[in-house]
């Protein structure tokens, strides 16, 4: 098949937006759960209104006690969220403007005075099928979960045997492994694993056992961990012995990359709860230690901090076993996603993965995924139009293989996932 050949950055622009509406995604991380997972599974109105970002918000316009607002039940947080953000001023932040994109791309009424007809359309839909409505209508194959073992309610299911839709893929979470190892070591023991808190004996061989069961049983793509702002490595903490002598060689032995998200502070605010959480600038040559002294693992990075991002990519260019992905939460706002996306061209070319949806509500696919689409495909058109006018012909064929990679590729080929 012979290529299309541009003449006009007009015509590279136009190219380029629509390469990047046409793509298919695979969101590599979300907080989604497969329809089968019941009640885990979120979606509609009420769990639209109740996102996180949204509640610390809420609380940016009101005078509200935390405690008045934890006391009410889900459909009062959704009511006075709605009369709040979206009723007495305008849904002007990204947040918010999430919801009216939903509300429109739905066909509902982003003015209503009340959840009346949205809470009617949600009781209308049937899960399975609402979920493989939303992936179509935000162009998702597939979205990658985030799978937490030593979630009581999560890891019952799993151990049910639970066949899931196969557009939703596992990636097995460590945070409680790695950062809580004290009450993940007795959580271990009372299931029968042999290991001391103070990892002498057979415990991290005992860890690794653990993984392989929950890496067999979750099939998931790769491991994951948030790490705070403050993670170093190499040190004396539990975290080091855990990742090198159990983690990494699990991944080696898996074939798995190990996705690393660092930057959190959490609970800087606890009487927000799950919005309680805060940011802070990291430390990259942890990274650099672990690509360096691991070279046959394979990482998955992504820094929460804005200020964290252009030394990452300079550690990309150092370590070609580090593959960075995405505009993380705080970040996750199109004046710094441009930016970022950017700044990755300029410095990585298209050896990145653009972005992940972070979704913990099925429906926010449909205000992330455009939000995303519409500013990486600027980004991507700027750098088009700069190779043209170094005097280099920009073709479609080009240009399609990078959005792909951009936005699909790049991440199946990390992990294998065909
Ligand atoms: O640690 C994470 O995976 C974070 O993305 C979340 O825990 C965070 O609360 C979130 O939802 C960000 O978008
Ligand atoms: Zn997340």
């Amino acid at each position: 098949m012979t290529s299309t050949q541009y003449h006009t950055t007009e015509e590279i622009r136009s190219a380029v937006h629509t390469a990047v509406q046409r793509q298919i995604v695979t969101d590599m991380h979300t907080h989604l759960f497969a329809p089968e997972f019941g009640s885990l599974n979120l979606f509609g109105i009420d769990a639209l209104l109740g996102y996180h970002y949204l509640i610390s918000e809420l609380f940016r316009v009101t005078r509200l006690v935390y405690d008045d607002f934890w006391a009410m039940d889900g459909l009062a947080q959704a009511d006075l969220i709605w009369r709040e953000l979206f009723v007495r001023r305008a849904p002007i932040s990204e947040a918010t403007q999430g919801v009216v994109r939903v509300l429109t791309a739905l066909g509902l009424d982003a003015t209503a005075p009340d959840l009346t007809e949205a809470r009617e359309y949600l009781r209308a839909q049937d899960p399975m099928e609402y979920a493989n409505r939303i992936l179509d209508m935000a162009g998702v194959d597939v979205a990658v979960m985030t799978n937490d073992p030593f979630d009581p309610e999560e890891s019952r299911l799993w151990m049910s045997g639970i066949e899931i839709n196969p557009r939703y893929k596992a990636a097995l979470r460590l945070d409680q492994l790695l950062i809580h190892w004290p009450s993940a070591c007795a959580t271990l023991r009372s299931a029968g694993y042999d290991v001391e808190v103070g990892m002498t004996g057979a415990t991290c061989d005992e860890v690794r056992r653990f993984l392989s069961s929950w890496t067999e049983r979750m099939q998931p793509l790769y491991m994951a961990v948030s790490l705070p702002a403050s993670f170093t490595y190499p040190d004396d903490t539990p975290i080091t012995r855990l990742l090198s002598e159990a983690v990494l060689p699990a991944c080696l032995e898996y074939d798995l990359p190990l996705a690393l998200m660092i930057g959190v502070r959490r609970q800087v605010n606890p009487a927000l709860r799950l919005a309680g959480d805060g940011v802070a600038r990291a430390d990259v040559t942890a990274v650099e230690h672990l690509a360096s002294d691991y070279p046959d693992n394979r990482f998955l990075l992504t820094m929460l901090s804005r200020e964290n991002q252009h030394e990452l990519c300079v550690t990309c260019r150092k370590f070609n076993n580090i593959l960075p992905f995405g505009c993380w939460w705080f970040l996750n706002n199109p004046s710094i996603i441009e930016e970022i996306t950017r700044e990755r061209l300029e410095m990585l070319g298209a050896t990145f993965v653009a972005q992940h949806s972070d979704a913990r509500v099925l429906d926010q696919l449909l205000y992330k995924w455009p939000v995303s689409r519409e500013i990486i495909g600027r980004a991507l058109a700027e750098t088009y139009v700069g190779l043209h006018h170094a005097g280099r012909p920009v073709t479609d064929s080009d240009i399609e293989a990078d959005v792909h990679r951009l936005l699909r590729g790049n991440f199946r080929d990390w992990t294998n996932f065909a």
